[in-house]
């Protein structure tokens, strides 16, 4: 509860704001979109993990709010790309369950896109196994009507949930983003080997593509490239990137 009331008094001060995680097309190291990754920066603790607060504040009625705050600015920081120069990357953002399941979810997303002019095919929305397995009928249509928006959809955490690969194929998704957990064994690791390049095959067989993430070594970079896994995400590439430094990183990375 004092958590709650403390992100509500944050969220009136300014003190969330968006990390941005670059992407890179693995065959060209090309920036081609990034993940925003929000963060609390509290006056006396410092910076607060979204990993602390995200699962207290899932328990009240603010989360949704909180969520709605980062789609919106998400829009925001689109903007501000395109005024840097930056007019191709996308923006992913992660939606917790309980916005997925609101049915105001597409109707503000909607407004959001037409108020701030943003292009929909630079939004994509991420969402866990465990969001999409309650009710695989619903979720899909939710699902539907998101993508009809003109946005991308992206299943984040891959093969860490529960997930049938029965239902992934009939979901109007875009990308399936592998698990770092999945990625960190797989230069020394024959079974996570395995594991990631079927799941790059099983993923490219069902016309979708596949994202790998939590890169931290160049060797991992290199074993996924030769396995034809299309983007990578890490902080190998690079860590994400607080909003106020954007205009002075990018210029260095992309
Ligand atoms: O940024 P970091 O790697 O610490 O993120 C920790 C967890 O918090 C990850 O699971 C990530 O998906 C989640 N997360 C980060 N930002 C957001 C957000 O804006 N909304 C939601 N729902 N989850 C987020
Ligand atoms: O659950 P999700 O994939 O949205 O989580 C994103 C989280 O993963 C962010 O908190 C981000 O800081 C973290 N992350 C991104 N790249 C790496 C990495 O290379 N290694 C590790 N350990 N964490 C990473
Ligand atoms: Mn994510
Ligand atoms: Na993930």
């Amino acid at each position: 509860i004092e958590l709650e009331s403390e992100a509500r008094l944050a969220l009136e001060n300014d003190n969330f704001y968006l990390a941005l995680q670059p992407l890179i097309d693995i065959k060209n190291n090309h920036v081609i979109g990034f993940e925003a990754l929000l963060r609390w920066r509290h006056p006396v603790k410092g910076l607060i993990s979204p990993d602390e607060f995200i699962p207290v504040l899932e328990k009240s009625s603010f989360m949704i709010q909180l969520d709605y705050y980062v789609i919106e600015r998400s829009m925001k920081v689109i903007k501000a790309l395109d005024n840097m120069g930056y007019t191709e990357q996308f923006l992913a953002i992660n939606l917790s369950a309980s916005q997925f399941l609101d049915p105001k979810l597409c109707g503000f997303i909607k407004r959001m896109l037409v108020h701030y002019g943003v292009d929909p095919q630079r939004v994509e929305f991420e969402l866990t196994e465990t969001t999409l397995a309650s009710d695989i009928k619903v979720a899909t249509k939710i699902m539907k009507d998101i993508r009809e928006l003109g946005v991308q959809l992206s299943i984040d955490d891959f093969g860490t949930g529960y997930s049938s690969l029965n239902y992934l194929r009939s979901m109007p998704v875009n990308k399936i983003k592998i698990d770092r957990t999945f990625i960190m064994g797989i230069t020394e690791n024959p079974a996570d080997r395995q594991i990631v390049k079927s799941t790059i095959d099983m993923v490219h067989n069902m016309n979708m593509q596949i994202v790998a993430e939590g890169i931290e070594q160049v060797e991992q970079l290199a074993t996924l490239r030769d396995m034809g896994c299309d983007i990578a995400q890490g902080f190998y590439i690079s860590k994400p990137i607080p909003e106020h430094q954007l205009a002075s990183m990018l210029d260095k990375i992309i």
